[in-house]
Order: C-alpha cells, then sequence, then structure tokens
C-alpha cells in the first residue's frame, strides 16, 4: 500500500525518477536544516532575485543555486551559480539537485494572483505542477523547503480582521486555491514521508529591487515610482482596501529564520501567518505626502483586482509565528515609507 499510492499519484506525469518509497528514500526526520547547499526557484522574482544575494552573502555564493526559466544577465549570475530552467521539468531540476547535492529548497516560482486569473490552466500547471515536481525531489533527495503561501489561502468567508492562524480556508482565486492546495501538500509531504518542509503565508511584499509582476498588491510598489517620477498615482484599487503588508527585508529574515528555526518547536511548520503592517491606499498616500507635499493619488479601479483584494482578510494573526520561532518585523509603515522612497530615488 505505501508503495501504491504515490506511484498512482505521480505516475501521469513523472519520468525517470525513482518513485518507490522505501526505509532507503524515505528522509528521516530532522531537527536542524542543513542549508549548506541551496536551490532557489523563481530566482529572478520579486522574493527571489533579493533572497539568493542575502543567502550568497551568508552562506556562500557558490553554495547558493538560483534557476527561473527566464535567461538573465545580471548579479544573479555574475555572482554565482544561475540556471536557466523550468520548475515543471521534472529531470533537469533532478539532475541540478543530484549534481549539487543540494539540502534545502527555496521554491519561489508562481504565477501571482492577478496574472494566475487570467491564465487558471497555466497557473496551476506552474503552482501546483511545480511545486509536485519540488516536493518529490526534495523527497528523493531528503532536502527540506520553504514554500511561500499568501494572504489569498483565505477568502471571504475567513474572518478578516485578526484572521486566525488555523481558521476556514475557502479562497475564490486560482491563486488562493493553488495557495491551500500547497499547504497541504507541504504537510502531507511531512507526515508521510518525513520531508522537512515549511512555510509563510506572506502579505503583499513591497520593495525597491525588484518589482513584482502580476499580483493585487502591486499597487503599493508601483505607488513610490509613480511618487519620485511624477509625484502622482492613479490606484487600481479603492482608497479604502486594507491589506496586509511586509516590507522585502522583513519577508527575507522570516524565510530564513522559520528555517533555521528548531524542528522541534514548531507545532504549524507550514503556512505561518505574518504581517508586519495593515494600510489602505489612501494611508499609504499620506505616509507618502509627509516626504513628498505635492504627490496626489486618484483612483481608477479594476474590478478584477478589487474583487480579489476584497476577498483577502484585511489584518492576520501572526501569533503562532511570533511563539513558535519568534517572528517580529522590524519595519513598521513609517518606516518603510521613508526607505522605500530614499532606495526608489537612488535607482531613478
Ligand atoms: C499578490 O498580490 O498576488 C501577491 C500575494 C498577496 O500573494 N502579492
Amino acid at each position: 500500500m505505501q508503495e501504491q499510492l504515490p506511484r498512482f499519484i505521480f505516475s501521469s506525469y513523472l519520468r525517470g525518477v525513482n518513485l518507490s518509497v522505501t526505509p532507503e528514500n524515505q528522509p528521516k526526520k530532522i531537527t536542524k536544516v542543513q542549508m549548506k547547499k541551496i536551490l532557489v526557484t523563481g530566482a529572478t522574482g520579486q522574493i527571489g532575485s533579493e533572497l539568493t544575494m542575502t543567502l550568497r552573502n551568508r552562506y556562500g555564493a557558490d553554495n547558493v543555486f538560483a534557476i527561473d526559466k527566464k535567461p538573465a544577465l545580471n548579479e544573479l549570475t555574475q555572482s554565482g551559480p544561475y540556471y536557466c530552467l523550468d520548475v515543471r521539468d521534472l529531470s533537469a531540476l533532478n539532475r541540478i539537485v543530484e549534481n549539487n547535492h543540494v539540502d534545502t529548497v527555496f521554491h519561489l516560482a508562481s504565477l501571482l494572483s492577478a496574472v494566475a486569473e487570467q491564465k487558471p490552466q497555466q497557473a496551476w500547471d506552474i503552482n501546483m505542477n511545480g511545486l509536485m515536481n519540488v516536493l518529490e525531489i526534495c523527497r528523493q533527495h531528503r532536502c527540506a523547503l520553504f514554500f511561500p503561501s499568501s494572504i489569498a489561502a483565505f477568502g471571504t468567508e475567513t474572518p478578516s480582521m485578526d484572521t486566525p492562524q488555523d481558521t476556514i480556508q475557502r479562497p475564490t482565486t486560482i491563486y488562493g486555491i493553488t495557495k491551500v492546495s500547497g499547504e497541504l501538500l507541504c504537510d502531507y509531504y511531512y507526515h508521510r514521508f518525513g520531508v522537512d518542509a515549511r512555510g509563510l503565508r506572506y502579505p503583499g511584499l513591497i520593495s525597491s529591487k525588484t518589482k513584482p509582476g502580476g499580483g493585487t498588491t502591486d499597487y503599493a510598489v508601483d505607488i513610490f515610482y509613480a511618487a519620485i517620477k511624477s509625484q502622482h498615482y492613479e490606484c487600481f484599487l479603492r482608497a479604502d482596501t486594507q491589506l496586509d503588508m511586509m516590507y522585502m527585508p522583513d519577508a527575507l529574515d522570516a524565510a530564513i529564520t522559520l528555517m533555521t528555526a528548531d524542528s522541534a518547536q514548531l507545532k504549524h511548520r507550514n503556512a505561518f501567518n505574518v504581517t508586519a503592517m495593515s494600510f489602505t491606499p489612501q494611508q499609504l498616500a499620506a505616509e507618502i505626502q509627509k516626504h513628498i507635499p505635492e504627490f496626489t493619488i486618484t483612483y481608477d479601479v479594476d474590478p478584477l483586482r478589487q474583487a480579489i483584494a476584497d476577498s483577502w482578510p484585511r489584518h492576520m494573526n501572526d501569533s503562532a509565528a511570533r511563539t513558535e520561532w519568534g517572528w517580529r518585523a522590524q519595519f513598521d509603515l513609517p518606516a518603510m515609507v521613508k526607505d522605500m522612497l530614499l532606495n526608489v530615488r537612488s535607482f531613478s
């Protein structure tokens, strides 16, 4: 029976990989993630581009392997190993993990909410089949895994204020459906095969280095570029749309702190609620106006992205992350705005 279940589930698209679950290839439960040889998927994306560089600085440039389906020629390719490959290509993924003795995977390759809604089949293919490949590789090679979930894993039936760690999850977007399914799959691989999978439910992420693409919370990044360039921003969400947000340095810190936390302290493991601030476009604009008084904001609401935002929580309760592995954000709204304006100015 142990042998039949995974064979049945994966047989349609896994080829050339040993699927049998024997004592030899079943990972043992570990209490400490190695982080000696690290793979980052989706490395050119908003999180990946910064996480790869942070991990290279911390664990050695040659020990962090970056992959993305886009060819790249920038600090990612110049500072360490970079491979152009799609996470849906299981044998290529397997080769890289095997040849480089990877022990930890940060799996960031994913379509975001708004673009996923335009291409639901592709979103399922990339987000789910990509994750299934990565989980299977982690099982085979005994790697630990970081998987980012999102506020999108909740839906309209979830309490939107002080959203509990464990609560109803009935998302209405395809992106949210792939995130809940991803959380469950990671739990499944932990319980069934002992894969040390850990993860966070990220809120909207704000960063100055790489722009997000196709997300609903992207306005909170775009607004800074517009404020510097033209002192005006036209927002695609309503003025009063309150959402959880986090500045990228905190997002990177959360991922690395969770992966290096003592496994014995983790009751939840996957899908920890984490937040740093919660604001509306109007409140963000008011904070920017403290630095750029002439800045103005108008609203031209995009019904698709507004409906997505309206289905997400306003403010999550992240006490499980605080208690189980010591999560604390460093940046609140005023500190984030000050730093973003400094950084975006220096790039412009
Ligand atoms: C998106 O807007 O799709 C993402 C997310 C909240 O997961 N930033």
